[in-house]
């Protein structure tokens, strides 16, 4: 065997190459106003930048690092919508809006993430809403959130509605972020105003109630009904389906007209069910004058056209929702469904406590549940429940004060009796679980979560 002293081996090409572009190419620094030119031609309306190590995102680290170990900087992208396609009582161009805009944002992104690699940086452009991280499910299912990452690159400010509301172009924008490890010089100013007027609009235009005008965000009634054509929705017609004894009651179950919308969505993309509280929001320099000029007359055009709008609204049988619709909007037809957030682990149940409770059956009374659930690999998860005239806290780490009700025992089981899945009854005289306190305190516990 003859062997090639190491120093007269010759090098493979492309390493060869690589090397050099790499001894070459310092990355060049990149400044907002550069950035914003890229950006502009990518198709971007406005752009904002964020360090990752920003105070107000602490909770985008981790998920965003999993995705991209090298991020250092956040750009936050603006693409505006045309606010009267979004303010249409006919649902398919409102969506179509969306779906366009969301396209654009993505694309935008997708380009802005070439521009940055050929000038030397990584970057990577998490989708702007789908398809998320499903295995996660359901858990947080997204990579980044825009809006946290808009409102700290001050882009806008949080509205009453939870969306982010851009001072020229309102509520009616589409968001997308690139992660990069580009370290981009200065930062857009502080904003100088929240642009929400608080006219409320959006707690009227609401069909199940889901914005509060204390600012509270009811989020199952809003997952309920508007993702009805999306995956949660999904799984609940499927067990229409299996439920169903004979066509005629599944057709009683899924119109027609349902069904054939299904088969859009799933075709053309999953149809909302509704954005009014997007449609109706007034704010923003370049929507904000019809509404001052006569507001009556903005009332006419735009609140009551989706207020008086006939169209199904999808809500589980004792919810606020159910309570809101029924007493608002009667003339609008109230659709009986499932709740779409079921919790598959201990941490999880916990986790989706404040997003599935309901206000109105928790009003006037007060108690207190602990909970000790094993789970199979045998760690005991503690947590405390308190329901108190309306409100609800979690403390999903420990077991504090004195517990009106105990339920201790399987997680599994746990979480099997709280889908319907297996008979509590049943559960406690076989030894899975063992509740102690005021029994009669869980029934009214159940119903603060309704399934
Ligand atoms: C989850 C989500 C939803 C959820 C929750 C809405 C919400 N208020 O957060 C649902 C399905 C209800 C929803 C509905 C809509 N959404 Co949405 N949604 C998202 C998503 C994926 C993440 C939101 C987020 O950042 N949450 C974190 C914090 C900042 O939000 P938060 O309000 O404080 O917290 C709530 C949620 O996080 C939720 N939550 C907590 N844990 C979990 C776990 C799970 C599994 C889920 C699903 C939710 C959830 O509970 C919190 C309290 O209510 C983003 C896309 C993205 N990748 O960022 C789009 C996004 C926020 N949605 C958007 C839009 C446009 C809508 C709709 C108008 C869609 C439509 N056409 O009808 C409605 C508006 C509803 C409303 N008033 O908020 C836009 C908003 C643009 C803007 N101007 O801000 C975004 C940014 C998409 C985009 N790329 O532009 N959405
Ligand atoms: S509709 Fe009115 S209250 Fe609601 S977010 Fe817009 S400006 Fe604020």
């Amino acid at each position: 065997m003859t062997i090639i002293p190491k120093s007269i081996r010759v090098e493979h090409p492309a390493i060869a190459a690589a090397k050099l572009r790499t001894e070459a190419a310092a990355p060049q620094t990149i400044s907002l106003e550069m950035l914003r030119a890229w950006a502009l031609a990518a198709g971007a309306d406005d752009v904002g930048v964020v360090e990752l190590d920003h105070p107000e995102l602490e909770e985008e680290r981790v998920p965003v690092l999993r995705a991209f170990p090298a991020a250092v900087s956040l750009i936050s992208l603006v693409v505006r919508m045309h606010p009267e396609n979004v303010r249409s009582p006919a649902r398919s161009v409102a969506n179509h809006e969306f779906h366009h805009t969301g396209e654009a944002v993505d694309d935008c992104a997708r380009a802005l993430v070439a521009r940055l690699v050929a000038a030397g940086h990584r970057a990577l452009n998490p989708a702007m809403a789908f398809p998320m991280e499903m295995d996660d499910f359901p858990g947080r299912t997204w990579v980044v959130s825009h809006k946290r990452v808009a409102v700290a690159a001050q882009l806008g400010r949080m509205g009453l509605h939870r969306n982010v509301i851009h001072p020229r172009f309102g509520s009616f924008i589409v968001l997308g972020t690139v992660l990069t490890s580009a370290r981009i010089e200065d930062r857009l100013p502080r904003l100088a105003y929240d642009p929400c007027v608080d006219c409320k609009l959006c707690v009227a235009a609401c069909p199940v109630g889901a914005i509060e005008p204390d600012g509270a965000f009811r989020f199952s009634a809003c997952l309920d009904h508007n993702y009805r054509e999306f995956m949660t929705g999904f799984g609940d017609v499927l067990e229409d389906v299996v439920e169903s004894r004979d066509k005629h009651e599944l057709r009683e179950r899924l119109t027609i007209s349902e069904s054939a919308s299904m088969w859009q969505s799933l075709t053309y993309k999953a149809n909302y069910k509704a954005a009014h509280c997007v449609a109706v929001c007034p704010a923003g320099d370049d929507v904000l004058g019809p509404f001052v000029a006569d507001r009556p007359k903005f009332l006419d055009d735009v609140l009551r056209p989706l207020t008086e709008r006939s169209e199904p609204v999808y809500v589980v049988r004792g919810s606020d929702a159910e309570a809101h619709v029924r007493k608002r909007f009667p003339h609008k037809p109230v659709r009986v469904v499932r709740s779409s957030l079921r919790a598959t682990t201990a941490p999880g149940f916990f986790r989706a406590l404040p997003l599935v409770f309901q206000r109105g059956p928790a009003k006037g009374w007060r108690a207190t549940f602990h909970f000790e659930l094993t789970d199979a690999a045998g760690t005991t998860h503690r947590a405390t429940v308190r329901i108190d005239d309306g409100a609800l806290t979690v403390n999903a780490s420990a077991l504090e004060g004195q517990g009106d009700v105990t339920i201790r025992g399987d997680a599994q089981t746990w979480l099997d009796v709280v889908t319907g899945k297996r008979n509590p009854v049943w559960m406690v005289v076989r030894g899975k679980l063992r509740i102690s306190g005021d029994r009669a305190l869980l029934d009214r516990f159940a119903r603060c979560f309704p399934r």
